[in-house]
């Protein structure tokens, strides 16, 4: 298919792109070419398989080729955008590869997005249809994605994955099973064309949504399987929502096809269910977020746990993963902990699996390629000492140039020469690894003192009686800030006051400025849709009154 730039687009200036294709970063494949070969050289390995399916590589690639020519009699096209809001399960597969396959561009939602999300991601993606499915965990996807649709203009089919034809849908919505067409030759796209777009995590107001590329996505999938060390007896279990980049690509669904492994899907990735998931499909290898690692943990701990011998590596990620907790991930669940540190935007960090201990619990790992270039810069711009506290700014064969057709993003979050702003503060360490220290905003500037919310929170873990605890800034009219701990006690009937809380860290020899003015019990932390603790909503808990104390 001839190519041309999806508009909204940044390409990479044409210099850094012949480069990465001199280096063999961007080999010129497709997704789809790679699924082809997948299927050609094992087509009875397992590709996919969940609690209803269990597809082979030739199953999927038959079923993606099937659905694409279905689409495209539909009137789906080469860079329409698609919202997909799909569940962990086999079909999210066979819907992407087979929107790739066309050239749509899927743009990948979570299943915690609702109407204030949805409507201003389909507005801004000018999305030409939805792909969701029916009631899952007792909410009604596709009776959201109608309203979804009857709000923006652009959106024209509502398609349903379905459990059974008995379901009932939404007027004008079609059950996805019907455009599973006999195969047909179809244009495949340009490895240089857009894939799909991605969202940025944690944005407020207009959605950042991010251009990845075949050339620049495939390039992580393959350093990513090669860096987690995967195989054709690969099984990667999803247990994150698919749809964020580290379930899909860190190395994720993406490498274990890669390899030529195995996808296990699991919806719930609760220790209850996602456990048992691990002992029926043998699962090797998967990545969660810190809160959930500690669930599992904890569940493992207590032992009398279903057989999670097959398990070899759990990644943690997506935010920082206390050295506390980080410690215990490897003795409790009898595997090699890897820290990964990554955004949407491209840049992903591992540790490596036979790092040194103190690496793996007290960093967030290096990049994964050599053509990745770091920079930690002050607010000026200007490059900090090595091992000092800064802002860390990337580019690379796979970081965007530009978030799709957002000017004013673009203007903030890219510097002129095209380097990413991360928004992250980090510690280069001499021997290459990177200690993250949280985002730029989370500090609390108390009277001009400086508190980081990580250091405070890893002296509060150290306290018997708390089990989580997340520090914020709060308005004050007399210091510009105060300091208030959130805290998840370890017991319900032991709650921490803020006396305990202010004893315990000044007996630890903590300068008074970083004491906690408020402390506010929670049983539970708010969570954005992938599971990561939400400093927005806590905020927003403040602002709405929360009890303090
Ligand atoms: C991943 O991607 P996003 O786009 O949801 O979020 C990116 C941001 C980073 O800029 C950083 O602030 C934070 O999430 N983050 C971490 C972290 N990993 C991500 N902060 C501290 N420690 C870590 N290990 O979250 C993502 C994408 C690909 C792979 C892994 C995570």
């Amino acid at each position: 298919m001839s190519s041309t730039v999806l508009p909204g687009f940044t390409p990479w200036p044409s210099a850094d792109a012949q480069r990465y294709r001199d280096l063999n970063c961007w080999t010129g494949e497709t997704f789809g070419d790679v699924l082809t070969a997948r299927a050609a050289a094992a087509p009875d390995a397992i590709a996919v398989v969940d609690d209803a399916n269990r597809w082979s590589y030739a199953e999927l690639d038959h079923r993606s080729r099937a659905l694409a020519t279905g689409l495209s009699r539909l009137g789906i096209r080469r860079h329409d955008r698609v919202l997909v809001q799909l569940p962990n399960r086999a079909e999210f597969v066979e819907v992407i590869f087979a929107l790739f396959r066309l050239g749509a561009l899927p743009v990948f939602c979570l299943p915690a997005h609702r109407q204030a999300e949805l409507v201003p991601i389909a507005t801004a993606s000018a999305a030409v249809a939805i792909i969701t499915c029916g009631t899952h965990q007792r909410f009604d996807y596709a009776a959201l994605a109608d309203s979804i649709r009857q709000q923006v203009d652009t959106l024209r089919h509502l398609l349903i994955v379905t459990d059974d034809s008995a379901t009932a849908l939404p007027d004008d919505a079609r059950d996805i099973a019907e455009f599973r067409d006999e195969p047909a030759d179809l244009p495949e796209p340009n490895a240089v064309d857009v894939a799909f777009l991605q969202l940025s995590g944690g944005s407020t107001g207009i959605p950042k949504l991010i251009p990845r590329t075949h050339d620049d996505y495939l390039y992580s999938v393959r350093r990513s399987a090669e860096v987690c060390e995967l195989g054709s007896d690969t099984v990667y279990l999803a247990t994150l929502p698919v749809a964020h980049n580290f379930p899909m690509s860190s190395p994720g669904i993406l490498g274990a096809l890669w390899a030529g492994g195995t996808i296990a899907m699991t919806p719930d990735p609760t220790p209850a269910t996602a456990f048992r998931a691990i002992e029926r499909f043998g699962v090797t290898i998967t990545g969660l977020v810190p809160p959930l690692a500690r669930l599992w943990v904890e569940r493992a701990e207590a032992g009398n746990t279903p057989d999670l011998s097959t398990l070899r590596v759990v990644q943690v990620g997506g935010a920082r993963c206390q050295e506390e907790l980080a410690r215990r991930v490897g003795p409790a669940l009898g595997v090699t902990l890897q820290q990964v540190f990554g955004m949407a935007e491209g840049l992903v960090c591992y540790t490596r699996l036979d790092d040194p201990i103190d690496v793996v619990v007290g960093t967030q790992g290096r990049p994964m390629s050599e053509h990745d270039r770091l920079a930690v810069v002050d607010d000026d711009g200007n490059e900090v000492p090595p091992g000092t506290d800064g802002n860390l700014i990337t580019h690379g064969p796979y970081t965007i140039r530009g978030y799709y057709d957002n000017v004013e993003a673009n203007a903030r979050s890219f510097t002129a020469d095209g380097w990413y702003r991360t928004g992250d503060i980090v510690n280069l360490r001499p021997d290459g690894n990177l200690v993250v220290g949280g985002r730029a905003g989370d500090w609390v500037n108390r009277g001009g003192e400086k508190v980081s919310a990580e250091e405070l929170e890893a002296h509060l873990l150290d306290h018997p009686d708390i089990r989580d605890a997340v520090i914020i800034g709060t308005p004050d009219p007399v210091l510009g800030q105060r300091i208030c701990a959130f805290v998840q006690p370890a017991d319900p009937a032991h709650r921490p006051s803020l006396m305990t809380v202010r004893t315990f860290i000044r007996e630890r020899g903590v300068a008074a400025w970083k004491m906690p003015d408020a402390v506010v019990i929670v049983d539970q932390f708010p969570e954005t849709g992938v599971g990561k603790t939400s400093r927005r909503d806590l905020r927003q808990l403040l602002a709405d009154g929360a009890h303090q104390n």
